[in-house]
Parts: C-alpha cells; structure tokens; sequence
C-alpha cells in the first residue's frame, strides 16, 4: 500500500505537515488507524532507527523525525481516542530521569486514552520524587514509566523505590516498558505490569485495575 510507505518515507525525511496530510488521506481512505500507525509512522522511525545507529543519519534528523511522527499521531488521535465517555481510571505517566525519548510514552499515553483512561503526562526526564509529587496530587490508578536507554532503565527502580519509601505503593499500580526492558526486568524492580507495546500497555493497565 503506497500511501503508507510514503508516510513512512516523510516520517524519515521529517516532514510533519505532509505526514499530517498524508495519515488524514489514509483513514479517509479507510485503512485502519492501527495499520496506519504500524506499517507508517512506526515503519518511518523503525528504518530510520537503523540508519541512526549504523551512524548514516544524527541526533537533529531524528529530532525532526520525531516531531513528524508525533505530528502524525496527534492526526490519528481524533480517530483512537473515543469522545466523551466516562474515564475508567487515571494514570500518571513519565519518562525516568536521564531520558529523552518520548515516542513511545507519547503512543502508550495515546493507546491508554483510546482505552478510556485519563492520563497525567510528566514528559520525560522525570524524577522519583516528581513522580511522587505527582501521585499526591493526582490519586492515579496506575503509574507507567518509559526507559529507552539501557542507562536509564535503573532510573525506573529508583521510581518505585521513591514510590515505596513515600508510602504510596499500595496505592497505585505500576507499569513499565520501553525498548531494553523485559518482563523479567519488570518483576526483578517490582512492576506489576509490562509491555512490550503500546496496545499491550491499555490492556495490562484495563487488568490491574480490575
Ligand atoms: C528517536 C530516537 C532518539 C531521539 C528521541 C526523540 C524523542 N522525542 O523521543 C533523540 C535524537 C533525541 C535520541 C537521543 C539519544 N539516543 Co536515541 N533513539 C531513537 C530511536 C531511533 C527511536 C526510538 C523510538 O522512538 N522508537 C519508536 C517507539 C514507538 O518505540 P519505543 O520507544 O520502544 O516504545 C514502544 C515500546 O517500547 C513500548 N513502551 C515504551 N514506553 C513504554 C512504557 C510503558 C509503561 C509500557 C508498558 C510500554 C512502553 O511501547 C511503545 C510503542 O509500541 C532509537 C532506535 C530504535 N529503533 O529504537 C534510538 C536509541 C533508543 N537511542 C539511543 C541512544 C544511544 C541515544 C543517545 C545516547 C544518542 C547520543 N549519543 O546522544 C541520545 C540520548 C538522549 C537521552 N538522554 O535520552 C540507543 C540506545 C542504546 C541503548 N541500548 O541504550 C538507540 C537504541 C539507538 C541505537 N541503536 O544506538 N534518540
């Protein structure tokens, strides 16, 4: 399906705009959001990912790929996230400290709209005791932190230790993911949950609040 590879060759080349105008064509043409957002805008970043890391492209070509694929899926968000229903349950989520990465924050927070629950985004670069603070203010159900660096994965330990120490953690459920973390990462530090995808993320969230 050309259309989206286009998307996915626009994303490389950081074109938001016509990203934008490409994924509205694409649900107006029918094909699935999902499909839209895997074989596209996902694809994009995935083949770029590879030429980043063979150092073929550098930090500012996937700095405006990725504000092209978050432009892209702010487009699909009208379509996965349903109008006015009632939220089923609030999550605070983040990226831990030391991390910049939000593609796939932005995505899991998407997905868990899309769920109907309402989410408290802290950005990235989060600490324990923001997250915290957080919690105090918020009353989430869930917490979800995203690490992509293997650097930063111990950040997300750190969290729930700060969580534990606040005296908070029977109060809130805790989710972690990202690219070098595991389910047996997620046990090891105490998560109840992880995913190793967005739609998975909705899905292990809708469980732990049961
Ligand atoms: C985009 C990108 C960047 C962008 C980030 C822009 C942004 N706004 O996010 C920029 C250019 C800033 C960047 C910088 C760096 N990056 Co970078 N980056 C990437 C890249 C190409 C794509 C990541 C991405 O967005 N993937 C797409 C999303 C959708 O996938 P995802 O994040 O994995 O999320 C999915 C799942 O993991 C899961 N998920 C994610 N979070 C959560 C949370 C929960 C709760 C759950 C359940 C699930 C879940 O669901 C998501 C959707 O399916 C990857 C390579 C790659 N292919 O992964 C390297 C990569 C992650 N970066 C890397 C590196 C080394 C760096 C830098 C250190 C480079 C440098 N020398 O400066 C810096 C670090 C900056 C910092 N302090 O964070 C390495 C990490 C190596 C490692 N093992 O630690 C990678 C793997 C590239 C490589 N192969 O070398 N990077």
């Amino acid at each position: 399906m050309s259309i989206l590879s286009d998307i996915a060759e626009l994303v490389q080349k950081g074109k938001a705009q016509e990203v934008s105008d490409l994924v509205s064509q694409a649900l107006a043409e029918g094909i699935p959001p999902q499909q839209i957002l895997d074989e596209g805008l996902l694809k994009g970043m995935g083949e770029l990912g590879v030429r980043f890391k063979n150092n073929e492209v550098f930090v500012p070509e996937v700095l405006i790929a990725a504000r092209a694929l978050n432009k892209g899926t702010e487009t699909l968000k009208a379509t996965l996230v349903a109008g006015d229903i009632k939220a089923i349950g609030k999550v605070v989520i983040a990226t831990v400290s030391g991390d910049l990465h939000d593609i796939g924050k932005n995505l899991v927070k998407l997905m868990l709209e899309g769920a109907g629950f309402e989410v408290v985004d802290l950005g990235t670069d989060v600490s324990g005791e923001k997250i915290v603070a957080a919690i105090n203010e918020n009353n989430p159900d869930v917490v979800a932190l995203s690490a992509l660096l293997t650097t930063t994965m111990s950040a997300q330990s750190e969290v729930i230790k700060a969580i534990v120490d606040a005296g908070l953690r029977d109060k809130v459920k805790i989710i972690v993911g990202g690219a070098p973390i595991t389910d047996a990462f997620a046990k090891e530090i105490g998560a109840d949950g992880y995913s190793e995808d967005a739609s998975g993320a909705a899905d292990i969230a809708k469980q732990l609040i049961r």
